[in-house]
């Protein structure tokens, strides 16, 4: 396998300008033709080859300028066919014939569950035609695609449709143009029997958007959710950035089928079903939450991706970490800013902070890949996001939006770098981000340590921030980064302190924003009178491990008192995760467990608070999961965390039995389901109160809720909790719940989910033995990620079971996988990348897994680059 390399990249010698293809679909083969108007580049050497790339493609002719080349004017080796000494301006028509029928890659075209579509990011479009498919060359397209009329009535591909008709032997076709130019990852084209639901979106200058979604026909009752959620993606990002939607139509198409979560193509986006369909007695809480950020994070690509697009892919962050910023803000501006805030960090401490802790470490601009799908990572994704938002934080919101326009307005119509984000950001402000730039280059989480210090007779309050970059594989002896420190001081009573900074003459600001640019630095305040307790890093304003001395008195005082939503939050997962390491050492001792009784009040404080936003209680007694709390230890104690946490759980479940059951009482609710943000706050601390009851309730009491159940939120949220305890009603309600939705994949993949996640005893043969089940289906990568990712990376106390049976059926799974899906076996192999954090036992098992699969024949690239950088 051959690595590639940032600093080797050149610009295209070549242009293609114009690309007209014709998909033929047949049953068992596709024929494309594609004629491409090729241009070289001015700066282009003499002589220089034209390079197509083309991936398990039979050619069967090719014509320069309409006539036959033959075997010594072209060559084809390997995946490579070159064009020596082309001419400057020429046509080039090659036929290929492939086959989506037998492609279960789901990359280029690919035909499942009935329909043919497509995945061409980052380098599919080889799959379906000889290309120079690199996000740099971009061109205007028409595509005809034909098929069977009677089997596949819908065909669509980017852009308007401009002809269409019938063809002899029961075929027609129809024929797509796209007025923008685009790169050839955002190409697209379907042909199937679908649905189609429509909807309309007048734009803020008065066009009117033609909304179309194309589903199964048997979901064309749950994409009413998806449509409000487009219809407000437009509008909020005309208001919040000045951008409008730029083609007269908007499809999306629901595939079960897809190895991601959505696809931006232009104009013709396809989407994972299960970021489509949505009706309250399918879909939970979560999932109507994750369409509509999923709906708003491809549409907002329209402009930060596809309009402004990236000259290579190592400049994926740039349209990646920015929409997803463009998202986070979405969401949080249609529901509650600090919930989305809160379940961002917990996402981003539990995959990304792992991540950049492990041997696939890389800066959110990475330097090499192997195989680009394995760099479709947490850290390009929410630590871009980070990125931005610390940009924007240093900026303001003013700043920032000014930048934004300035990017656009510079960049529309063209391939750019993350440089040329950061350029037009600084110009456009003035604020210069030179140091700042060190988020793209160097990976690892920085450790930022604070000590403080009180000078009662001065009354001055010093903070000391000492920054170190972790070395990560291939970087050593980082620079200090420039660290935004959102923050705030309280006094005894909880109120915040002025924040008047030694040499200021007037009174400071309640909260402000510090910005740290070396290994050391000092913040002194003045007119502090008694010694405060520091908020720090409010917000999270930087993707930081933050190490404090704050004692559990300090933190319970912050969960109660910091203006700062996030902060109290984070105090209290703080606090956890003390306590349940503390008691890890302690088991480890054989000493007896107690919880502080501190803490219990503080707890029962919080549950019971009768202004607080019911989401944020429900946030704030959620304790961390074992997988995070192992990140915090250096070496991981499986059994150690999970029997602290289990202590540390029943406890609060028995000590406050009465309160947790008063708080379930008064979330129920009355009438229909309602998915805005105070019914899904109510069911959310329902949910979690029922989970705390479970350990003092007999089964009967959650089978009673499981029953009861008027909507999936609420009737996942029991059979959850009930799959874990060891009972006959465990597995009735897991019998109920299949035999209810059996018609619908969706729902069984929480059924699959659940099952995996259980702490009963068994669960790994359980999870082997669904596998077997009729349901599950290994080239259906929703199917994995439901049973096998959920067990693998969610349910460490099972999958790193001393006999090593987890790991081999993640290795099984993993070399089976290597020939079906090889994005997904890299995916599924990465479950391994933690193993040199484990005891000497569990690496030495862990070790001969990786191996394993390292030694498997035909082993993808993408594999290989996982395992072989885990053993490295
Ligand atoms: N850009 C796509 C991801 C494609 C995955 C390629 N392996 C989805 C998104 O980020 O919007
Ligand atoms: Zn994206």
């Amino acid at each position: 396998p051959v690595e590639t390399h940032l600093k080797d990249y050149k610009r295209p010698d070549f242009n293609v300008e114009t690309v007209e293809l014709h998909a033929d679909i047949f049953e068992t083969e596709t024929f494309v033709t594609a004629s491409l108007g090729v241009r070289k580049s001015p700066e282009a050497a003499d002589g220089v080859s034209l390079l197509l790339d083309g991936r398990e493609l039979d050619l069967v002719s090719i014509e320069l300028d309409g006539r036959v080349l033959t075997d010594g004017e072209y060559t084809l080796e390997g995946e490579v066919l070159t064009l020596p000494a082309a001419p400057d301006a020429f046509v080039l028509t090659t036929k290929v014939k492939i086959h989506p029928e037998t492609n279960t890659s789901l990359e280029g075209l690919y035909f499942a569950d009935g329909t043919f579509l497509t995945q061409c990011e980052a380098e599919g479009f080889r799959r379906i035609t000889f290309f120079p498919d690199r996000p740099d060359v971009m061109g205007s397209y028409r595509c005809t695609v034909s098929a069977d009329k009677g089997t596949y009535p819908v065909l669509l591909a980017n852009g308007n449709l401009v002809d269409e008709g019938e063809l002899s032997g029961g075929r027609h076709f129809a024929t797509w143009e796209d007025p923008h130019k685009k790169p050839s990852y955002l190409f697209a084209m379907v042909a199937g029997d679908l649905a189609c639901r429509e909807d309309t979106f007048t734009t803020a200058s008065g066009r009117e958007v033609a909304l179309k979604f194309y589903v199964d026909h048997q979901d064309a009752d749950k994409c009413g959710h998806a449509i409000e959620s487009l219809k407000k993606s437009m509008a909020w990002d005309e208001k919040t950035f000045g951008l409008e939607y730029d083609l007269d139509t908007y499809m999306v198409v629901a595939t079960h089928s897809f190895n991601a979560g959505a696809m931006e193509n232009k104009g013709l986006n396809v989407f994972n079903s299960k970021y489509v369909l949505a009706k309250p007695e399918t879909a939970t809480d979560m999932d109507f939450q994750g369409i509509e950020g999923v709906i708003g994070h491809e549409y907002f690509h329209n402009w930060t991706g596809n309009r402004v697009t990236l000259c290579n892919w190592f400049q994926l962050s740039l349209k990646e970490g920015l929409t997803v910023f463009r998202d986070q803000e979405f969401s949080s501006d249609m529901g509650s800013r600090a919930v989305k805030r809160i379940a961002d960090v917990r996402g981003l401490r539990a995959s990304q902070f792992a991540e950049d802790a492990g041997p696939m470490a890389h800066p959110i601009r990475p330097e090499s890949y192997i195989e680009m799908n394995n760099f479709y990572t947490a850290t390009v994704y929410n630590k871009g996001a980070e990125v931005i938002r610390m940009i924007h934080t240093f900026l303001g919101p003013e700043g920032f939006r000014k930048g934004m326009d300035l990017y656009v307005a510079r960049h529309d119509g063209s391939a750019v770098a993350c440089e040329d984000f950061i350029a037009a950001m600084e110009d456009a402000s003035g604020v210069d981000l030179s140091r700042f730039r060190l988020w793209y280059s160097q990976a690892g989480t920085p450790k930022v340590t604070v000590t403080r210090a009180f000078d009662a007779e001065t009354s001055r309050y010093t903070l000391t921030f000492s920054q170190k970059v972790p070395d990560t594989p291939g970087q050593a002896n980082k620079k200090a980064m420039q660290i935004p420190v959102r923050m705030g001081l309280l006094g005894d009573d909880g109120a915040p302190v002025s924040l008047t900074l030694e040499g200021e003459t007037s009174l400071g600001p309640l909260e402000r924003v510090l910005s740290l640019s070396s290994d050391l630095e000092s913040f002194t305040f003045t007119g502090v009178e008694k010694e405060p307790v520091p908020s720090l890093f409010r917000g999270f304003s930087a993707p930081i491990n933050q190490v404090t001395d704050l004692t559990e008195a300090e933190l319970i005082f912050l969960m109660a008192h910091d203006t700062d939503s996030f902060n109290r939050w984070d105090a209290a997962q703080q606090l956890y995760a003390n306590t349940i390491l503390g008691m890890v050492a302690e088991l480890k001792k054989g000493e007896p467990l107690a919880l502080s009784t501190d803490l219990v009040a503080a707890v029962q404080t919080t549950l019971t608070h009768p202004t607080l936003d019911k989401a944020l209680i429900a946030q704030a007694l959620t304790l961390p999961s074992e997988t995070e709390l192992g990140d915090r230890m250096a070496e991981i104690d499986v059994d150690g965390i999970h029997a602290a946490r289990e202590f540390v759980a029943d406890t609060l479940a028995v000590a406050l039995k009465e309160s947790w059951r008063s708080v379930y009482e008064a979330c129920k609710e009355v009438g229909p389901y309602r998915p805005d943000t105070q019914s899904m706050a109510k069911r959310r601390l329902k949910g979690l109160c029922l989970s705390y009851l479970s350990r003092v309730e007999s089964p009967a009491f959650v089978m009673d809720a499981f029953a009861s159940a008027a909507n999936m939120t609420d009737e996942l949220a029991a059979l959850t909790v009930l799959v874990g305890m060891d009972s006959p009603e465990s597995d009735e309600a897991m019998d109920r719940f299949y035999g209810a939705w059996k018609g619908d994949t969706l729902v069984l993949d929480k059924w699959f989910t659940a099952q995996a996640l259980s702490n009963r005893p068994g669960t790994l043969e359980r999870v082997a033995s669904l596998m077997e089940h009729p349901d599950f289906d290994i080239k259906n990568p929703n199917k994995v990620r439901a049973l096998i990712g959920a067990f693998c990376q969610a349910n460490p106390w099972h999958f790193h079971r001393l006999d090593g049976k987890g790991y081999d059926l993640l290795a099984d799974t993993v070399i089976a996988l290597n020939t079906i899906n090889p994005s997904i076996a890299a995916r599924m192999a990465s479950g391994f990348n933690r193993w040199k954090r484990y005891d000497e036992k569990r690496q030495g098992l862990m070790k001969a897994r990786l191996e394993r699969i390292k030694g498997t024949e035909n082993l993808a690239n993408g594999v290989f680059e996982i395992v072989s950088k885990a053993l490295a």
